[in-house]
Order: C-alpha cells, then structure tokens, then sequence
C-alpha cells in the first residue's frame, strides 16, 4: 500500500443520490397520478416486509430545502434525484400536464443550483404510472412513444438549468419486476412469455429515441450530456477452471452486457453469449423461437453510441459457476454463490467485497474502451444507528478501490455519488433497511434529518479529494 495514490482529480464530481419514490412522499398531493409503487403498496402491504410505503417517506416534496442543507453540509457538487412520471403527468400522458409537479422539481433545481450542486436528473426510477401498467408497461411496444413524450415534457420545461440527464435508472431491475418471485413492482411472473426480454427490448429503443430526441432538438441550446445508469455485481470465477472463467463472463452479460453492448459494445446488438444461452434455453422449453426478440439492423444502429458517458450503480460481488442459474438471471447457466467470509450488512444481497468494484470498473474500461464513467450509487445498508462505524469502514474500503481503478487503471471516471443521501423507503425491504448518511426520524411528523458518523468521513473525501492513511 506504501505509495499508493489514493487522491481523486480535481474537477471530480462528488455527491449523493436518491430516487422520487423513495424520498418524495406527497404521494396524492397537489395533483399527483398513482404510480405502480404506490398501487403495490396500497393493495398488498403484505408484500413489503414492514407494511410500510412511500405516502410520506421522507416528505422530501415539501422538505427538499432541508436535503440541500444536507448536502451542503456534505460538501456535494452534484445531486442525482429522479422525477415522478405520474406527478407530472398524472394519468401518463401528455393530455394531463401537471403545472405544480413541473414547479416543484423547478424549485428544487433552482435552490440545488443556488448552492452550487449540479443537478443530474434520473427520468424513470421504477415509479410507472399505473395507467401505463394497465396496458401492459414496459412489455408494450406503445410504451416507447409514451416515454419519449414523457421525456420532451421534461427536456422542455426543466432543460435549461439540467446538464446531466439519465433516461433509465438500472433497467435489469425493471425487467426483474416482470418475472422475478417477491421483488419489484408490478411483481409479475411472466419469465415463460420472455415478457423481461421484451421490457428489456422496448427500454433500450426508447432510451435511443430520447438520446437522438436530445440531439435533435435539445442539445444546440442546452448543451447538457444523457445517458443511463446500469447495475451489476461484480462476477468473479468461483474458481480458475475454464468452465467458471465462462460462466463469470456469461453472467456479466446476462447483467451488465444486455443493455451495455447494444449501447457501448464496438458491434452493438445483444451480446452473443446472452443471444446463443436464451435460444438454445428458449428451444429446450419447446418454444418454436427465442424468448430473446432480436434486434434489426436499423434498431442495432439507432441504438448503438447513445450514451454521452455510462452511470454505474455497483455494490457488492457474487462467484460464478455453471448451474441451473436461479432467479436472478434466468437462462444464464450460472450459479452464484457468496464466500462466507465477506463482512454483511443489512441487506441479504449485499457482501462487502471491495476489491470487486476495481474489477467492474476495470472491465468496463476494457470492454467498452475506457467510456467516461461516473459512479452513480454506491453505498452499505445496516438498521439504522447513527454510530454507523460499518457505513464508514465500507466507504473507505471501496473509494481506495475506486483511487486505484482511476490512479493505476486509468478508468475514466469522472465522479462519485454515494446511496443515499439519507435512509428512505427500501422498496420492498420497507424502512427495515437503511443506506443513509443521514438518518431520518420516520416516527415524527417533520422528519428531521441528523448527520450520522459517516457524514463526516464523507465530507472530508470530499473536501480534500484523499482517503485518509489508516
Ligand atoms: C439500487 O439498486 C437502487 O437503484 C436504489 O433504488 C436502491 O435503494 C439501492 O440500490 C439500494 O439497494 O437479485 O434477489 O439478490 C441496487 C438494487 C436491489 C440490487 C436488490 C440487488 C438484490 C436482490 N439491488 N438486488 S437479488
């Protein structure tokens, strides 16, 4: 470790995150739509580990000037926030135009930018409108076009003051929400009709339309950059053999490939290994074709180079063998399996396995030659004290990662944003999970927001762009 540089640049962006459904609240206030959280939580509580939902959650529609302080406080240059569909367009198209949903995300631009924080805006984080669900979501090829209206609405009324823009926030977990038991919303178990593959198929074309929309007509007078933000674990072989090196490479692609290839890949298109798997799975299910609907040439071409940099969203690592591959990445072939060893936090899926996130951002780097990168979620769950001893040991132990992959990698990454600003609702975990730098007191009405001991670890990594010795 003597003489490791561990510094970040200068013009690194440091920040934090959140997600609409998770901090807003509000969620019937001043013209809102239901969105399909909203639906899931009210009609089967029972499917969130504590019954709880987002109606209030950390009430940060009314409070957002308070999340400002925070971040002030941490010394963040950037805020990655995204917006509910469906309290700008309550019923999920543009016949509904919502004036007050669009005041709100304006004011909360204008004061992010008053004290000097970069907003970057995440269009779509999991909170479709129901309406939208009601013909079929994200399987529905009529999505598209309802997507890229959506996404104008938001080019046209909050463009001039955001230069960073993110169509999908992590679209794998999108697809999961269609075929994967006791996950995301809408919860559907559709893996047989390859309804994930279609969501997967129809997210990609709409998130190429946004990018070429933006060239078009935005991107002369606002000058901003759009990408979207993708999740993986880090696939580490279980072992050196030829077989487990395989299946390590199957399953980033199954996770990362399928959307990062056709987007970033030199060819685009599906990667050939995720194509060849789910034909031949699709077959020995007795289907005449592959669940996996191929892309033509023209959509191959409409999408490949539609990203202006990659978000990526990373936490945690799983070994590789091949296997009946389980629920999480279905006709893959491979098993996953965790060492026993890794620390644990809150959250079953998450091991704290630092040196996997080196290795992601490595591959990126060589895979998809060295694209800018900016690190949009990274963070540890524990329940909640404020003496978060394991927040800042995991914190520390994955920005060394992070120094080594830019200072001996030469990854490209240009920023840093920690999940989550502050604890919020943890989907269906509810509030039993807390990723916060901030805890945030659900039991009282006015939420208050309290620095926990990581706000100050963080703030000085921030602050002086170094980790510290020890
Ligand atoms: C992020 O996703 C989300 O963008 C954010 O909203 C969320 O709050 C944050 O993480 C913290 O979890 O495949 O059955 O093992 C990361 C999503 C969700 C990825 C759970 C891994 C594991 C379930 N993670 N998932 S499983």
């Amino acid at each position: 470790m003597v003489g490791r540089d561990m510094s970040f640049p200068e013009d690194f962006l440091f920040g934090a995150a959140t997600a609409s459904y998770q901090v807003e609240g509000a969620w019937d206030k001043d013209g809102k739509g239901e969105n399909i959280w909203d639906r899931i939580t009210h009609e089967k509580p029972n499917v969130i580990q504590d019954g709880s939902n987002g109606d209030v959650a950390c009430d940060s529609y009314h409070r957002y000037k308070e999340d400002i302080k925070a971040l002030k406080e941490l010394g963040a240059k950037m805020y990655r926030f995204s917006i509910s569909w469906s309290r700008i367009l309550p019923n999920g198209t543009i016949t509904s135009i919502n004036q007050k949903g669009i005041d709100y995300y304006r004011k909360l631009i204008a004061e992010l930018l008053e004290n000097d924080i970069q907003p970057m805006v995440t269009m779509y984080h999991w909170d479709l409108p129901t309406p939208l669900q009601d013909i079929g979501g994200w399987t529905n090829p009529a999505i598209i076009e309802y997507f890229v209206d959506y996404a104008r609405i938001l080019l046209t009324h909050l463009g001039d003051k955001v230069k960073w823009w993110l169509t999908f926030n992590e679209p794998t977990h999108v697809a999961r929400g269609y075929f994967q038991p006791n996950f995301m919303a809408p919860q559907l178990l559709l893996h047989h009709l390859g309804a994930g593959y279609m969501v997967t198929a129809n997210i990609l074309k709409a998130h190429a339309l946004v990018y070429h929309m933006y060239d078009k007509e935005f991107r002369h007078s606002q000058q901003g950059k759009i990408s979207l933000t993708l999740h993986s674990f880090w696939y580490e072989p279980m072992s050196d053999s030829e077989e487990d090196i395989k299946a390590a490479n199957t399953a980033i692609n199954f996770d990362f490939g399928i959307f990062a290839h056709p987007i970033l890949g030199k060819d685009g298109d599906f990667p050939a290994v995720v194509k060849e798997r789910v034909e031949v799975v699709s077959k020995e299910m007795g289907l005449k074709r592959s669940l996996l609907p191929p892309l033509d040439k023209e959509w191959i071409a409409r999408i490949k180079g539609t990203a202006d940099f990659l978000g990526v969203n990373h936490y945690t690592t799983r070994l590789c063998t091949p296997g009946p591959g389980g629920v999480n990445i279905p006709d893959s072939g491979v098993s996953l399996h965790i060492d026993p060893a890794w620390p644990i936090a809150a959250s079953a899926y998450l091991k704290v396995v630092p040196w996997g996130f080196r290795k992601i951002l490595r591959w990126i780097k060589d895979e998809y030659g060295n694209p800018p990168v900016i690190v949009t979620e990274n963070g540890f769950s524990d329940r909640g004290t404020l003496n978060d001893i394991d927040r800042i040991n995991y914190y520390r132990s994955y920005l060394r990662e992070l120094s080594t992959a830019i200072n001996e990698d030469n990854c490209n990454i240009f920023g840093y944003l920690v999940w989550s600003l502050m604890d919020n609702f943890e989907w269906i975990r509810g509030y039993t999970e807390k990723f916060g730098l901030f805890h945030v007191d659900f039991n009282k009405p006015d939420r208050p927001r309290t620095p926990k001991d990581s706000v100050n670890f963080i703030k000085n990594v921030f602050k002086t762009r170094k980790l510290p010795r020890d």
